[in-house]
């Protein structure tokens, strides 16, 4: 199962890929903006028809087991940058991963897709000329240096600080320069909402590496100086060298790959969700994105990056040299009878093992290093054995790995080894999509997130009648 779906998403790709690309690619240097105004009036023209046409079609029905099992699968938000098949995994604007490893411009000199194409992808629906891509790094780059009293709240954190509270309270501090704020007092009509909020994306993204940097210096490095925003880098090359990797090709490349994997993986994932809905009530970007790094934080969620790692080491430390699949089964089972989840494994909505998590073991699978590392060999063999145990176990609708089952065992293997950091390099990839989200719900004008909740005796009396 596990290999079929990864070589169907491949063969794909080589169907489509270069209809797709070529009709999405643009031939004009026009910059994020200038295209977002030329592909925004479509959006805003299908958005009305719908509304006009379809207001009361009814797509799906609301079970009591949505209501009480965490609104699971009810059909409920509008989210335009991506959307998640249960069994293909995610798709953004249509395009597979392997389609967007493909397509999606890499850094000078590198092979993997840039955040910045990434970016540009989900906001706009086309995919970057390598010109439009290095042209949004060098304003990310020109944009990336910290408020100095943003600096100065961050160093004044204790060492002991989870660092995804520091990310989240640096993130909330940036909405002191908002331009939306601002534009918002200065009285900015509605149907110009979404471009004071793009200014505030963009500076946000560009701000993140900065940020999240310092408090990976701060907390692990704090002898270590930081180097300066390098120019001619993009946003990951300039990110690697603050987080001290930047001689490290291999890791850098590994960087570019794991943030635009995670940018987006469509609305109703908690953080993307937390961000929307913050967002819905007109809070600027920095404190919806803020709101969302505190869901992010959970162990059910995005910090399941950090615990893969504290159960995968407890686990070899336990077996020890001699790795079967035996004593990894043995190891699962006892995870599961403490009554424990098995970290990495499973998901809300996909059924299938997570396109990411293959897209990382492809990764590893081109590098003899990282192929020879006993933590990945380990990440391997886990893979091959926790479905059958999670199967047997009979309660996770979705036995197989996800994102978080990989991902972080290659930034150890690379040298970053604070586990606890590794939630903080999700937080500087989620926002990709949740930045997009920002503008297009103000580009599309939607309206404060209010669903409708009832206690269990309303919820009786509802069933009766
Ligand atoms: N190990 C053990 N039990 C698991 C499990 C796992 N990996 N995944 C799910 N289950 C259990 C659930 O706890 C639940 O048990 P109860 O009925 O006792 O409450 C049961 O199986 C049914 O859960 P589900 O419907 O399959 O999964 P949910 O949609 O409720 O939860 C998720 C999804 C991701 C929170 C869950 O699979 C999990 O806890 N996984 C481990 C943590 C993890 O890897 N999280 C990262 C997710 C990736 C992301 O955030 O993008």
């Amino acid at each position: 199962m596990f290999k079929r779906v990864a070589f169907q998403s491949y063969t794909s790709v080589t169907g489509n890929l270069a209809r797709n690309a070529g009709c999405r690619r643009l031939a004009s240097t026009k910059t994020l903006e200038e295209t977002l105004r030329e592909v925004i009036p479509p959006k805003q023209e299908q958005l009305k028809k719908l509304k006009a046409e379809h207001a009361q079609t009814v797509v799906g029905d609301v079970k009591v087991e949505n209501i009480i099992g965490g609104m699971r699968g009810i059909k409920a938000m509008l989210w335009e940058a991506s959307v998640l098949d249960p069994i293909e995994g995610i798709r953004f604007h249509g395009m597979s991963i392997p389609e967007c490893r493909e397509v999606l411009p890499p850094a000078p000199g590198g092979k993997e897709m840039t955040p910045e194409s990434m970016l540009w992808l989900l906001m706009t629906g086309k995919v970057p000329t390598p010109q439009q891509s290095q042209q949004l790094s060098a304003e990310l780059a020109e944009k990336g240096e910290l408020p100095s009293f943003v600096e100065k709240l961050v160093d004044s954190f204790p060492k002991t600080l989870h660092p995804m509270t520091q990310l989240s309270m640096g993130v909330a501090a940036l909405n002191h320069d908002s331009a939306f704020q601002a534009a918002y007092e200065r009285g900015v009509k509605k149907t110009e909402y979404w471009a004071p909020t793009l200014e505030d994306c963009i500076n946000l993204v560009a701000k993140l590496p900065s940020l999240a940097a310092r408090i990976y210096r701060n907390v692990y490095y704090p002898d270590r100086p930081l180097v300066p925003i390098d120019r001619n880098l993009d946003l990951t090359g300039n990110y690697s060298n603050m987080l001290g990797f930047g001689n490290n090709e291999n890791m850098t490349e590994y960087l570019r790959l794991y943030i635009a994997l995670h940018g987006d993986h469509e609305g109703g994932n908690a953080s993307a969700h937390t961000s929307h809905l913050v967002g819905s009530t007109l809070a600027d970007p920095y404190l919806a994105y803020s709101a969302a790094l505190n869901a992010l934080a959970g162990p059910l969620h995005g910090l399941a990056n950090q615990e893969v790692l504290r159960w995968q080491i407890a686990m070899q430390k336990e077996i020890g040299d001699t790795i079967t699949h035996d004593n990894i089964k043995e190891y699962l089972w006892r995870t599961l009878k403490s009554g424990r989840v098995v970290p990495g494994y499973g998901h809300g909505v996909l059924r299938n093992p997570d396109p990411r998590f293959v897209a990382l073991q492809d990764f590893c699978k081109t590098r003899p290093d990282l192929q020879a590392s006993p933590t990945i060999q380990l990440v391997q063999q886990t893979a091959e054995v926790a479905p059958e145990v999670l199967k047997e176990h009979g309660k996770t609708k979705n036995p197989y790995p996800n994102v978080d089952a990989a991902s972080g065992c290659v930034l150890y293997h690379y040298g970053l080894t604070e586990f606890k950091y590794y939630t903080v390099i999700f937080g500087v990839s989620r926002a990709l999509g949740a930045v997009t989200q920002l503008v297009w719900a103000r580009a599309l004008g939607l309206p404060i997130e209010r669903p409708k909740s009832y206690s269990m005796d309303a919820l009786e009396k509802l069933i009766k009648n």
